[in-house]
């Protein structure tokens, strides 16, 4: 059975079980991090020595650093779905991982998510976030573009990219900040709002951990 440590408002979590469930994994996820705490424990730290979430057990392999374990899950049990088939293919949703994390993550959760939602308004950075909106919005223009003319990053199913790409989106829209108009994007995004499990492991409202004076 596979075993995921984390709680399911990280975001990193989120991004695991959105390919769990899409893989229609069965599983036992364990609420560690956050509140639920957990992480300083040794055999915890035997797990994951960095102390974070998310972690897996997949019948005694051990990994951490969620978008690995995507790329593991996805591979070990989505061949020719998830993880495409083709080694090019794959090569380009690996590329579109890599790009979650290297240009809209810092942007978008470090920057934009802890800003207005883990801090308190009267110690927030205003700019920051204006500019760090302002910079994702130009960021998705590339992903408009490669949307043209398909549902999905890849084509016509969801792939890995998806997954990595695609957790992000929720924080993106439903936070309060300024987004240009980007129908290739838009219609994307209401495409995994329609899916099962971004609908249970991804759309989690996180209003509740806001704050006091966020
Ligand atoms: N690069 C790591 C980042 C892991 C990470 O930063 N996890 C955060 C939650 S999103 C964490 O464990 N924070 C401490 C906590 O939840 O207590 C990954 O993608 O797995």
């Amino acid at each position: 059975m596979l075993k995921v440590w984390g709680r399911s408002t990280s975001i990193n979590v989120q991004k695991v079980m959105f390919a769990v469930g899409e893989l229609g994994l069965a599983h036992e996820r364990y609420d560690v991090g956050g509140p639920f705490g957990k992480l300083d424990t040794p055999e915890y730290g035997m797990l994951n020595p960095n102390r974070l979430v998310p972690t897996i057990d997949d019948n005694g392999f051990v990994l951490w650093e969620s978008n690995a374990i995507v790329r593991h899950l996805a591979q070990r049990y989505g061949r020719g779905g998830l993880s495409p088939a083709d080694e090019q293919t794959f090569a380009k949703a690996d590329a579109w991982m890599d790009w979650s994390l290297s240009t809209l993550y810092g942007d978008i959760i470090s920057t934009c998510f802890l800003q207005l939602i883990r801090t308190p308004a009267q110690s927030r950075d205003n700019a920051a976030v204006d500019a760090a909106a302002k910079r994702v919005g130009q960021r998705l223009e590339i992903l408009n573009r490669q949307l043209s003319g398909r549902d999905y990053i890849l084509g016509d199913q969801p792939t890995i990219a998806d997954v990595a790409v695609g957790t992000l989106m929720f924080r993106y829209y439903n936070l309060q900040i300024s987004r240009p108009t980007l129908s290739g994007v838009d219609g994307w995004y209401a495409r995994l709002m329609a899916r099962p499990a971004y609908r249970q492991h991804v759309m989690i409202d996180f209003e509740s951990m806001k704050v006091d004076g966020a």
